[in-house]
């Protein structure tokens, strides 16, 4: 601990801060109580670059890239849960893991990705019930040859389209079992990179297979207390500059006739685009919503998440519709330039910060001055509440939770780093 950070300074930074919330109305130990609810999904793939596990095919393709050549990637399940581990001592509450169907363990057999069975993942689910932690899923439609024609749900040659459906049918079944065995919902996102490079003549073809794929996929019922079923839209990605088949109006259309979770990505927009003003209109329509936390940077590029205004007006928007138990926190980005475990424990502790930020926010008072008509009185408090003091709070949580208060874990990862990372 730095000499800022001792426990008596922590906690007096503390009661100084408890102090000028409560002026707002703002119990700060309800706060957070509550914020220790708030999971948020951390996703395998920021630990190996989304390489996967696979012995003949794997990798990002389909419009996604990580770059970056930083020593120490994840090339096998055991280097990646040891570095899962080591970002989740850093993060304070608890929180789950988001797997890919590319990251079976299968002892080095070659088994297709329309063949997986649970038992692929068996050391994921050990390992996540010693530790305490949920599993969300994902089929993974990208890095295979069978998806080297650009299309895969949405394709009009019928062994693709069939292959695809066959994949995610079995990735479903492999969800459901996840979430039954850990007693908590297996949220499984459907994302696939169809889409084509320049203007299409037939936009509506391969949106009919895309419908049809997944009518046939979501055949199979399950219970929501094991599957959650979404989908994720896409506005573009390398290559597929000027037609994504799953567009969001397709998504928001399918999913909200077929009672399908929508995932929004905040790299899947126009740059212009407000994503937390999505919130309350989707909300208003679908009992919940799955967020991809991300930070595109001039597109969708998948930087590291950090604590700026497009993530905090997401967190208040939750906050003001309350609807916290209602939004699926995930997070999406993958940079191999940097410390990867550094990636994911900055990426989520913005995240939480952005949600403590908005759990502080006295909402009911600008509610108040609005309804009164009284905007300059709601625009100055917006103002007001951006300095108030929730690094103190911050910091108390992560005392409280165990874990290293400011920056400090940075020493903790420099540690892992000499002795673990280096030596891969
Ligand atoms: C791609 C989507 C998708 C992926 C992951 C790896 O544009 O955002 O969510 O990033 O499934
Ligand atoms: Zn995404």
């Amino acid at each position: 601990m730095s000499q800022f950070n001792t426990e008596k300074t922590i906690n007096e930074r503390y009661f100084y801060a408890k102090e000028v919330y409560a002026a707002f109305g703002v119990n700060t130990d309800a706060v957070l109580e509550k914020l220790q609810e708030r999971q948020i999904s951390l996703h395998c793939w920021q630990g190996d670059d989304v390489n996967g596990f696979e012995v003949t095919a794997g990798g990002a393709s389909g419009g996604i890239l990580s770059t970056g050549n930083y020593p120490g990637r994840a090339r096998s399940g055991e280097e990646l849960r040891a570095d899962y581990e080591k970002a989740l001592s850093l993060i304070p509450g608890k929180h789950r893991i988001n797997l890919h169907a590319i990251y079976a363990e299968t002892d080095g057999e070659i088994i297709e990705r329309d063949q997986l069975e649970l038992k692929h993942f068996r050391k994921w689910l050990d390992w996540a019930k010693k530790r305490g932690v949920g599993i969300d899923f994902n089929p993974t439609c990208f890095g295979h040859p069978m998806a080297a024609s650009g299309f895969t749900l949405g394709s009009k040659d019928e062994a693709v389209r069939a292959f695809w459906v066959r994949h995610v049918k079995v990735c479903r079944e492999i969800a459901a079992a996840m979430g039954k065995e850990l007693g908590t919902p297996c949220v499984m996102n459907i994302w696939v990179p169809d889409g084509m490079k320049d203007i299409p003549a037939d936009r509506l073809g391969y949106r009919r297979q895309l419908k049809k794929s997944l009518d046939e996929i979501l055949e199979v019922k399950y219970d929501r207390q094991y599957l959650i079923d979404a989908l994720e839209s896409k506005l573009f990605g390398i290559g597929v500059e000027s037609y994504t088949v799953g567009s969001h109006e397709f998504v928001m259309g399918y999913g909200l006739k077929n009672n399908v979770t929508i995932c929004y990505d905040m790299g899947h927009f126009h740059l212009t685009e407000n994503m937390a003003d999505k919130l309350s209109a989707t909300l208003l329509y679908s009992e919940n919503l799955l967020l991809h936390v991300s930070r595109p940077v001039r597109w969708d590029s998948d930087h590291v998440v950090i604590l700026n205004d497009e993530l905090i007006a997401l967190a208040q928007e939750v906050k003001r519709c309350d609807a916290f138990d209602k939004v699926y926190y995930a997070l999406d980005f993958f940079d191999g330039s940097i410390n990867r475990i550094t990636a994911w424990v900055t990426g989520t502790r913005a995240a939480l910060k952005s949600i403590l930020i908005a759990l502080l926010e006295p909402t009911d008072l600008l509610a108040a001055e609005e309804n009164a008509g009284n905007y300059g009185n709601r625009l100055a408090l917006m103002e007001e509440f951006k300095s108030l003091p929730f690094g103190a709070v911050w910091d108390k949580y992560c005392l409280d939770m165990k874990v290293p208060v400011g920056a400090d874990w940075l020493v903790d990862v420099k540690a892992y780093e000499e002795k673990v990372l280096k030596n891969r």
